[in-house]
């Protein structure tokens, strides 16, 4: 049985697309080049994903209930084009994204947060900027190299938990279910 405390941990959940091991190797290839000239924190290549829906934290309790929910979801598989590296000044991080995003990708996003909404899992829905995060605290960027692009089908969601370590937040798959 649970302790009070267990029972009363949350945890800061997201539903992402893990990126394939070749594709992240070579990205994390190009983004050490960027931070080897500007400096910033090169993150780990293992936990390159996109993020299709923020949760939030997500109390212990609720957590059997959204494993639940998303065995039975039934989304379908999406091509995935990463071709732009791009830097967002706000919060200092470089990222790969799509210059024009696939409308299956943007509709699966959507598609997943009303899902969400609908056993207030989420608050509300919001449009997806596709990115994959690579280097955070980037301060000063300067030219960024053209990205050859990358393509890929991803065909599993991942359920994955945020977690703060030391070296900043460190992220873990908690499920995984396969996208037809
Ligand atoms: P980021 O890489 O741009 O920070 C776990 O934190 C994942 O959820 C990361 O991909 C992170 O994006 C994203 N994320 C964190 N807070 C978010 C929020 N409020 N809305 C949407 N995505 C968020």
């Amino acid at each position: 049985m649970a302790t009070e405390a267990e029972g009363a941990r949350s945890a800061r959940l997201f539903f992402a697309l893990w990126l394939p091991a070749g594709v992240a190797r070579s990205l994390h290839s190009v983004a050490d080049g960027v931070v080897g000239r500007c400096g910033g924190r090169l993150l780990n290549q293992d936990s390159f994903h996109l993020t299709l829906a923020f949760l939030g934290d997500v109390p212990a309790p609720r957590q059997p209930e959204l494993l639940e929910l998303a065995s039975g979801f039934e989304l379908p598989s999406v091509a995935i084009r990463l071709d732009k590296l791009d830097y967002w000044k706000h919060n200092q991080i470089l990222w790969a994204g799509c210059r024009e995003p696939e409308p299956v990708l943007l509709a699966l996003a959507a598609t997943l947060q009303e899902k969400l909404l609908a056993v207030d899992f989420l608050t509300e829905t919001r449009p997806l900027l596709p990115h994959v995060s690579l280097v955070r605290k980037l301060l000063h960027p300067d030219v960024l190299p053209d990205l050859d692009p990358f393509e890929w089908s991803a065909d599993e969601l991942v359920l994955a938990r945020s977690c703060r370590s030391g070296r900043g937040a460190e992220y873990e798959a908690m499920a995984r279910w396969p996208l037809a």
